[in-house]
């Protein structure tokens, strides 16, 4: 039998031997690879956390402790070691365990996240909460190097010295965010983590010197002088001088190094204190450990299987930037953080000056893309849509207000599956549409996106293109790029007894469904409605006088959505006696699952979309008479 077998809760783990130990981060390692292989997941970052999870929780106290994990994505050990191993197989899985920390999952959870550099925040809060109430837990933050770059991290570590708070911040620092990570900070942990023998020729130099008659008041004179040129060129100063106690670099595959360590902050009431512990992404899995990059964020064994001949729509988006750039200079992309989940690398590689990762920073990023943008320079910043939430008041204040030509390329826009609730786009067209001077689009299909970013670079405005994850419809992509009239719609079927006016992603199951409705004698008309703002209203209206039936669809909440929208444009135009059925996502975080469960689930998919249309249509065992020719014998698609 396996020891994780025996580990039902973390205090199974304080019993056990430093052979067992290493026996049992094996067989983590194993289970690891095992169900991420098979679901898709965070390999890498997890494998790095195995010897850390463990010594956390041998050193402290969870539920009592607070053990905050940063994004959440590196939890799986921490699932495994606190009550979810036996759930462990389902992780990511609609219905299963979460693949981030959740606090509706497990006690051991005290906070949830998904989105990057929130633990130290979240952390201060809960021993700010802790001393106001006189009670005595402690409370750890464990944040990567990568997400300590983050604004809010930055933010909360000055409000953390300031206050002086007990507090132990755990970074673990293996030199990687999803790619290496970017800037100054990034540099200052590299000195310290390449730097380790500093540390033992310090430790050595120590020995000799306290062996030796008046060692010791010698090695005191020399750590003075040492403390002046310290602060010059150690990194480590940094941190001190932020109020903390600085320990380390730790190895972090090594248990009792790190039990020393973690104790030692434990069991220090004084001030905040700083663990620098040093890991190695991928560990004990030598393809993860050459390739952190890759085996960060790893699909489903089953995504793997059908071959990828279509290319995704970020794939189809990085190449038209290349297009772009090639053509104008003044073309630049930014990302946060995210430079081969968008494909900007392939820019990178031939513009390396004209691309910019700029950390987990996505409010800086939309500034520093209003700061180019005033000097004539196009920038185009790519950005998922959960995270540009972060930076919505950078989006209205720095760039729109001032109307300024950002690009804002929106990924993973709608729907995205089994990263579930915390990384779901389906906010941005409430949040984005309501915003002055922005436009707001949304291709329908991958050809179609090379379309609009080339009218967006010409554009002179402000302009949103929210795409979604995965692979375009396999459509022909055109060579010569043109421009799109901002704000016109096209018809893209013909009919007459319903239209549904679909936008986006929505487009092509809106298709379908009308081809379904033909089949039960129903002629649905079909509009690419492209711009979620400006509406096309001359289309709209004409349709909606003419048609009399309306369905709008989206991949967005119907709460301030393309569907509001076009009703308040129907309401003010005093077009009446036209039915309008707003097809969308209910007011509620959308759950883990696979994509087409969940467009399934939400009625977003030609099914779902076919039977949303028929309610507008009597049923046929109704008396109601059928005002639509030949719809007598209408079939309806669902039993209702
Ligand atoms: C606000 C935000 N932006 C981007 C991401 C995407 N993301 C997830 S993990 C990650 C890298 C985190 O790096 P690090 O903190 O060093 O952790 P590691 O995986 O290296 O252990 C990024 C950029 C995110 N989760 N949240």
């Amino acid at each position: 039998m396996r020891l994780l077998d025996k580990i039902d809760n973390p205090s199974d783990l304080k019993e056990l031997t430093t052979e067992e130990l290493k026996r049992l981060a094996g067989e983590i390692r194993q289970e690891l690879i095992t169900t991420v292989t098979a679901n898709g997941g965070h390999l890498a970052s997890n494998l790095g956390v195995v010897e850390l999870t463990i010594a956390l929780h041998r050193v402290f106290d969870s539920p009592r402790d607070k053990i905050v994990w940063d994004v959440g994505h590196q939890s799986y050990v921490h699932k495994l070691l606190t009550g979810r191993r036996q759930r462990f197989a389902s992780l990511r899985q609609y219905g299963g365990l979460s693949g981030y920390t959740c606090r509706s999952e497990s006690e051991h959870d005290p906070f949830g996240a998904g989105h990057a550099s929130t633990s130290i925040s979240a952390a201060l809060g809960m021993a700010i909460a802790r001393d106001l109430s006189g009670d005595d837990y402690r409370v750890v933050a464990i944040i990567g190097d990568g997400a300590i770059t983050g604004g809010m991290a930055l933010e909360a570590l000055n409000q953390v010295g300031h206050l002086g708070s007990r507090l132990i911040v755990v970074l673990n620092d293996n030199g990687m965010s999803i790619s290496p990570t970017v800037g100054v900070l990034a540099k200052l942990l590299s000195k310290v983590r390449f730097d380790r023998r500093y540390y033992q020729t310090k430790e050595e130099a120590r020995r000799m010197l306290t062996t030796l008659p008046l060692g010791s008041k010698l090695w005191q004179v020399s750590q003075q002088v040492k403390a002046g040129l310290k602060g010059l060129v150690m990194p480590t100063m940094l941190w001190e001088e932020l109020g903390f106690t600085y320990m380390g670099p730790i190895d972090g595959h090594n248990i009792r190094e790190l039990e020393i360590a973690l104790t030692q902050a434990r069991d220090y009431y004084f001030k905040p204190t700083f663990v620098h512990v040093v890991t190695t992404k991928g560990k004990g899995y030598l393809p993860a450990e050459g390739d952190a990059v890759y085996f960060h964020g790893v699909s489903p064994k089953s995504e793997n299987i059908s071959a990828k001949v279509i290319p995704t729509y970020s794939e189809v988006f990085a190449q038209t930037v290349l297009h772009l750039a090639r053509d104008n200079p003044r073309v630049v992309a930014i990302t946060p953080a995210m430079p081969e989940g968008n494909c900007l690398s392939i820019v990178t590689a031939e513009f390396p000056q004209r691309v910019f990762d700029v950390g987990i920073c996505e409010e800086h990023a939309v500034t520093f893309a209003a700061g180019l943008a005033t000097q004539g320079f196009i920038p185009i910043v790519a950005i998922y849509s959960t995270f540009l939430q972060r930076a919505l008041d950078q989006v209205i204040h720095d760039v729109c207000l001032q109307d300024l030509p950002v690009v804002f390329a929106i990924d993973r826009s709608g729907i995205v599956g089994e990263d579930g609730k915390t990384h779901q786009g389906t906010f941005d067209l409430s949040y984005l549409t309501l915003i002055p001077n922005l436009i707001v689009s949304a291709p329908k299909d991958e050809n179609e996106l090379q379309h609009l970013l080339y009218t967006a670079v010409k554009s002179s405005h402000p302009m949103a293109i929210r795409y979604p994850r995965n692979s375009g419809l396999g459509v022909e992509l055109d060579t010569e790029l043109h421009s799109i009239p901002i704000g016109k719609g096209e018809i893209v079927r013909q009919g007459e007894d319903v239209a549904i006016l679909a936008i986006g992603a929505m487009v092509a199951p809106a298709l379908e469904a009308a081809q379904e409705l033909a089949s039960n004698g129903i002629e649905a008309a079909v509009v690419n409605v492209r711009f979620a703002k400006p509406l096309d209203s001359e289309l709209i209206i004409n349709l909606a006088n003419h048609i009399k039936r309306v369905v709008t669809v989206e991949e967005n909440v119907l709460s301030g959505g393309f569907g509001s929208s076009l009703i308040s444009l129907l309401q003010q135009s005093g077009v009446s006696n036209t039915q309008v059925k707003s097809v969308g996502l209910p007011d509620e975080f959308v759950e883990q699952g696979a994509q087409s469960i969940l467009r399934s689930k939400y009625g977003l998919d030609a099914k779902g979309i076919a039977q949303q249309v028929l309610t507008l249509f009597p049923h046929p065992d109704s008396n109601s008479s059928l005002k639509v020719k030949n719809k007598v014998g209408v079939t309806p698609l669902i039993d209702t």
